[in-house]
């Protein structure tokens, strides 16, 4: 039985055209800057995005990383969301790798931080505070239902941060799904933060890597930072080249998983035991729960779904997440839903 798996655009196989350009890619030792498949993935990733530089990393994760210790000494304080990647899936990575110390602020849903919640985050210098010195932004944001930050909001709030002397990191991960669905370029919708991760391994299909990008001198500083932390690649242009056809072919074709995304939640919106959150979707991430009444959890149908052939991503005790991408076409749409509403039936008979 095909599979139909809606837990992440993660789980993206590469495309016949990835594995075509991997097996040919042109290679050398990237930590000798050496090897051409990178470099230009670099060239193209900087230019996307309107910043001087970019460094290809291993992971969003590592790309997340290796900023905020490159904008950050030990001791000193990022303000992030409560519902971030960063302060949520990331193991502790900043405190336990960097010293860096986090001030959560509340995640509105539209996964924006109020701009007097931002003011009031920033610490005068005292010396019993730590010092104020960078803030996170997260666009889409996955955990507030991949809701695309505006433009306008990317910049109040950095400009916030910049009169105060922060600098302000933007964890894109899937940000050209935002600039897909604000339409807006991608370089704009960043051009007001200093630093920005995006990944090619999300809906953009290919299998490894994430882009950090910023000033030359900052990212030669995240550059030592990737080695210190063992991201330094040696023949990582295989990898590269599959990054380059993400970025040239699967980007801008996006828009078809959110349009997906929208017929994935009529259909379960006709199914009586389940109720979407507002606004959902936003992009590509359909957030549905089960209504308080039905005596069912989570995990339990996710087991009955499975049965059935379909995978989504449990995000809570009686919620799922149900991810669209590439590899998802509207036949896997009709049997995800017909899943659904079989599974449930079958479990409350
Ligand atoms: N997100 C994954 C899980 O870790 C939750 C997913 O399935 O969505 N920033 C954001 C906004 C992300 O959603 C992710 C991955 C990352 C960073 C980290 O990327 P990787 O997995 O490459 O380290």
């Amino acid at each position: 039985m095909d599979i139909v798996d809606l837990r992440s655009d993660t789980v993206t196989l590469p495309t016949p055209a990835m594995r075509e350009a991997m097996a040919h890619a042109e290679l050398g030792d990237d930590v000798y800057r050496e090897d051409p498949t990178v470099n230009r993935l670099e060239g193209i990733a900087a230019d996307l995005v309107g910043k001087e530089a970019a460094l290809f990393v291993p992971s969003g994760t590592m790309g997340n990383l290796a900023a905020i210790l490159a904008h950050c000494q030990r001791g000193d304080e990022v303000i992030l969301g409560h519902l971030s990647h960063t302060f949520l899936y990331e193991a502790g990575g900043i405190s336990a790798l960097g010293g860096v110390h986090s001030h959560q602020l509340y995640n509105q849903p539209d996964g924006s931080l109020l701009l007097e919640d931002i003011h009031n985050a920033i610490r005068p210098q005292d010396i019993h505070h730590p010092s104020s010195r960078l803030l996170c932004l997260e666009n889409t944001h996955n955990r507030c239902g991949g809701a695309a930050l505006s433009l306008e909001y990317t910049r109040q709030a950095s400009e916030l941060a910049h009169t105060h002397g922060l600098s302000v990191h933007l964890d894109g991960a899937r940000i050209f799904n935002a600039a897909a669905a604000l339409e807006v370029e991608a370089r704009e919708l960043v051009a007001p933060v200093d630093s920005v991760t995006f990944c090619l391994s999300k809906g953009l299909c290919a299998p490894v890597g994430s882009l950090l990008c910023g000033t030359g001198a900052f990212i030669e500083s995240a550059r030592r930072i990737r080695k210190q932390l063992g991201g330094g690649m040696r023949q990582a242009g295989v990898l590269a080249a599959a990054g380059i056809i993400g970025l040239k072919e699967i980007a801008p074709r996006l828009k078809e998983d959110h349009q997906r995304a929208q017929f994935l939640a009529q259909k379960l919106r006709l199914i009586p035991q389940l109720v979407l959150d507002e606004g959902t979707p936003h992009t590509n991430m359909v957030y549905v729960a089960l209504r308080p009444d039905v005596p069912l959890d989570a995990d339990r149908l996710a087991q009955e779904l499975r049965q059935h052939g379909v995978m989504v991503g449990v995000v809570g005790a009686r919620r799922f997440r149900l991810v669209t991408h590439y590899w998802i076409d509207d036949v896997a749409l009709e049997r995800a839903a017909q899943a659904f509403a079989e599974g449930m039936n079958n479990l409350l008979e």
